[in-house]
């Protein structure tokens, strides 16, 4: 199938294709987080969860992939270098106890996927420890057994690690596809720059697409089928 699509139309097959939901977890859309403690204003991101809700009970109902990343660290925060841990002048780092326990560690309340897009058995469920989904994870290996050539992203933040996820993606062969009103930013300016180069030059790095055009798409399939 295809759909419409910036800057022309997108065509996947959704038996090849997999929806990547990068890091929407409370660390990020929740007060008390990650997000909060480097300053930012985190209702900007918690706009985008009805849409992103919709994709995602579409995509399931089409019985299309499913992967969830989230930023995690080890406890021992071994994989956390200091050039990340250090960055910034954030009141919590990296490791420190927060009011949603240590951030961004792994298995502490913040590092949760928000309920309302709680993943299902069968599901991928990814730790990742940098911006990128790819970066010391086994996602390729994953999408490659699985057949997987195209990839759908939404999550937070755009310019951030979704951005850095589609590239690295783009660099391993995947066709990627950006959902414009299911991806968000702290900083709008960086939001709207960062959709617009990843489309610009023919797609050099992928497609824009909004719910709306992919979600009827989804629906016209019969059920688990691509
Ligand atoms: N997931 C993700 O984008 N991590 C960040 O740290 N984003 C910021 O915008 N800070």
């Amino acid at each position: 199938m295809q759909i419409a699509a910036i800057p022309f139309d997108y065509p996947f097959e959704l038996r090849k294709s997999a929806l990547v939901i990068i890091d929407m977890q409370r660390d990020f859309i929740e007060p008390g987080g990650f997000g909060e403690t480097l300053g930012n204003d985190v209702n900007l991101l918690a706009a985008i969860v009805p849409a992103c809700q919709a994709v995602l009970a579409a995509w399931r109902a089409a019985g299309g992939l499913v992967v969830h990343t989230r930023e995690a660290h080890a406890a021992d925060l071994s994989d956390c270098p200091p050039a990340k841990r250090n960055r910034g002048n954030p009141s919590l780092r990296i490791g420190d106890a927060g009011p949603m326990g240590r951030i961004l560690v792994t298995g502490e309340p913040g590092n949760q996927i928000i309920p309302a897009l709680a993943p299902v058995p069968g599901e991928i469920v990814l730790d990742k420890p940098g911006k990128g989904a790819f970066y010391a994870t086994p996602l390729h290996q994953l999408l490659q057994q699985a057949g997987i050539t195209h990839l759908v992203f939404m999550g937070v933040t755009t310019e951030v690690c979704v951005q850095t996820s589609m590239r690295e993606a783009n660099d391993r062969g995947y066709d990627c596809l950006l959902l414009e009103d299911c991806t968000e930013s702290y900083f709008p300016q960086f939001k709207q720059a960062a959709v617009e180069m990843l489309r610009a030059q023919g797609a050099i790095v992928g497609w824009t697409a909004t719910s709306a055009q992919l979600i009827p798409a989804l629906a016209a399939l019969p059920a688990a089928q691509g």
